[in-house]
């Protein structure tokens, strides 16, 4: 099988601006502090190239507060790009300006037009499908349209649901290998991933969920020491990064990023 779900040569991030303070939060844990988010992301960005990522930084986008969380704006596949359509009314126009960078990279971006939402936060690639859940910030129509855009591509999508009170599906989750998952207790009780071996965040850690497979690298954040010890008992080379800010705002591991292997341009 091939691990194209989690082997990339690229990935594109945006440092956050000094309004990232405002950014959207489901609950209020207290104020960002810029200076230690902007360290963390540089932390961020030194593990992505250690792991052999070619890193495109994209400058900071102080019109939009959560434009760090650059996942949301698109999906990177091997055949090309989606520009998504943010369901968040004040993050609608991140997704704009991340195409001309997707377009340097890619022949193939194509845009959500509407009317539906959708949010790379709820999409999870594996190497065999695209799982999409269905949350506040991603409909029925936006998944729809998502599986129309990419079916040329031959992906395939499959719907599922983040749970209630979770802001993205991938909040719960994120992939670790061809065949493995690892997941949230409650979000793995929802049903889903039969076709995969799941691997659970330890209690208390729910947040842990949120990390990113990147080359040889699980990218975790820092502070979930029994989810990293069963992560490093299962064989992973386990990287931890501070998220204590991102945090605060709703924001993880895979947020910070997009991770792809673009075809050469022709
Ligand atoms: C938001 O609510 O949209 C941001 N504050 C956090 C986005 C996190 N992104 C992600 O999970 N992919």
């Amino acid at each position: 099988m091939s691990e194209r779900s989690f082997r990339f040569t690229h990935a594109i991030v945006r440092p956050p601006a000094d309004s990232a303070t405002g950014g959207i939060r489901a609950v209020d844990t207290g104020a960002p502090d810029i200076g230690l988010m902007r360290r963390h992301h540089a932390d961020y960005v030194a593990a992505l190239r250690a792991e052999g990522a070619e890193v495109t930084v994209l400058p900071a986008l102080s019109a939009y507060p959560d434009a760090q969380f650059v996942e949301d704006t698109a999906l990177c596949l091997p055949e090309g790009a989606v520009v998504m359509r943010p369901g968040a009314a004040t993050r609608l126009g991140e997704a704009a300006e991340m195409a001309p960078a997707l377009r340097a990279l890619y022949d193939q971006v194509v845009t959500i037009e509407g009317p539906g939402t959708i949010e790379g936060g709820d999409i999870l690639v594996t190497e065999t499908e695209i799982l999409v859940g269905r949350s506040a910030r991603t409909n029925e129509a936006g998944i729809a349209e998502l599986a129309e855009r990419v079916a040329g591509w031959g992906h395939r999508v499959r719907e599922l649901h983040t749970p209630p009170g979770v802001l993205h599906f991938k909040t719960d989750c994120s992939l670790l290998d061809a065949e493995t998952i690892l997941s949230t207790p409650r979000l793995a009780a929802a049903g889903g991933f039969d076709r995969y071996r799941v691997l659970h965040t330890a209690e208390g850690e729910e947040a842990a969920a949120n990390s990113i497979r990147f080359n040889d690298a699980v990218i975790v954040p820092a502070g979930f020491p029994r989810t990293a010890d069963r992560l490093a008992a299962a064989g992973y080379k386990v990287v931890q990064i501070g998220n204590s800010e991102c945090a605060k705002l709703d924001g993880g591991m895979s947020c910070l990023s997009l991770r792809f292997s673009p075809p050469r341009k022709g």
